[in-house]
């Protein structure tokens, strides 16, 4: 980042952007990354009050949606899937995460897979994964979270109220038989694996573009945006649909929506807060009050 003078400003652990278009009307924005406040003390200071602005609006909320995204495992070692650190020997998810590919090319997918389930099982929940936990046991079943993760960390550190829009890694599903099983074998013997029941080729139980999400999840998502007070992005670049339709179903629906995310999203500019950091360090502060 530079600053307006051309220094290269020393690099920040967040920057942030916040604007809230109920109060007061039109937008403020705050000390953020494309403006010209570089002083680390001011960005300190706007990042403190926007965390206490969402602390204040959690702690009056019954209601509480979550969509999370990969981001928020990512301090737990699981990669992304877009960006530089994303990619998967060059792969897009957009090439990778499909019928096509697979059937094009189902040990190529099974590797891309079964490497991903190695990261995941060597993964433990972080602290945002923890906070989440603080928040469901606060507000039992006024908490909903809706992950597009298929890695388990949610369940793994402790929510229960948790509903998988894109599927489960762990699940192995026969493209002949239909029949499922969890397998949490890493490196898996074979790729691609087989059903032992009939000998056609597994794959993973997961969601692949072009594919339908659980219907009933999907409605229960939107059910419980609609009914928010408080809608949390937490971590996903919000350009996947469906999923990335629930936050703006909260929006619509008269919910405050907060987004944290290392980067601008499609998202970012439509929500009464958008903070730039990691999940894992700007959870806990406004859900625990953690320093
Ligand atoms: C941090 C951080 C830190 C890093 N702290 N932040 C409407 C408009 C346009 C297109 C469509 C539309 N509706 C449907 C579509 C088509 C398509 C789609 O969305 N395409 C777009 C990409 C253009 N959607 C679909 O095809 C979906 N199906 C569907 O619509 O079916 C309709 C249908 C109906 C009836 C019959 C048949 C069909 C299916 C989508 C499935 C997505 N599947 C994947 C793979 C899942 C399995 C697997 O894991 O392998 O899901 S793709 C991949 O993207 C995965 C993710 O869940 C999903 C979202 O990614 P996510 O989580 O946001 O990750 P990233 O990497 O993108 O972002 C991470 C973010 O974290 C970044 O912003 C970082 O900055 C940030 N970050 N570290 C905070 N520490
Ligand atoms: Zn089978």
């Amino acid at each position: 980042m530079r600053c307006p003078n051309g220094r290269e400003q020393r690099k920040l652990d967040y920057t942030l952007r916040a604007s809230i278009p109920t109060e007061p009307k039109g937008e403020l924005t705050l000390p953020g990354a494309a403006t010209t406040i570089t002083r680390l003390g001011v960005h300190e200071q706007a990042l403190t009050d926007s965390i206490a602005r969402a602390r204040r609006w959690l702690v009056a909320a019954r209601r509480v949606v979550v969509l999370t995204g990969a981001g928020c495992s990512a301090e737990s070692g699981v990669p992304t899937f877009r960006g530089a650190d994303g990619l998967w020997r060059q792969f897009r998810p957009e090439t990778l995460a499909t019928p096509e590919a697979f059937a094009r090319d189902p040990k190529l997918v099974w590797e891309w897979y079964d490497w991903r389930r190695q990261r995941i099982a060597e993964a433990q929940p972080n602290p945002g994964h923890f906070a989440l936990v603080a928040l469901e046991q606060r507000l039992g079943e006024g908490f909903a979270l809706f992950t597009q993760n298929v890695d388990g960390l949610h369940e793994r550190a402790g929510n229960q109220r948790v509903w998988r829009l894109h599927g489960d890694i762990w699940l192995l599903r026969c493209t002949g038989c239909g029949h499922q099983e969890q397998n949490r074998t890493t490196p898996l013997p074979e790729l691609p694996p087989r059903c032992g029941r009939c000998g056609a080729l597994f794959r993973p139980g997961v969601v692949w573009f072009g594919e339908p999400l659980p219907a009933d999840v999907l409605q229960a998502a939107f059910a419980a945006a609609r009914r928010a007070e408080v809608c949390l992005v937490l971590g996903t670049s919000s350009v996947v649909y469906p999923a990335a339709l629930i936050p703006r179903h909260a929006l619509e629906a008269g919910a405050r929506v907060v987004e944290i995310n290392l980067e601008p999203t499609e998202l970012s500019a439509q929500v009464h807060l958008s903070l730039r950091g990691r999940t894992g360090l700007l959870l806990p502060r406004i859900v625990q009050g953690a320093e």
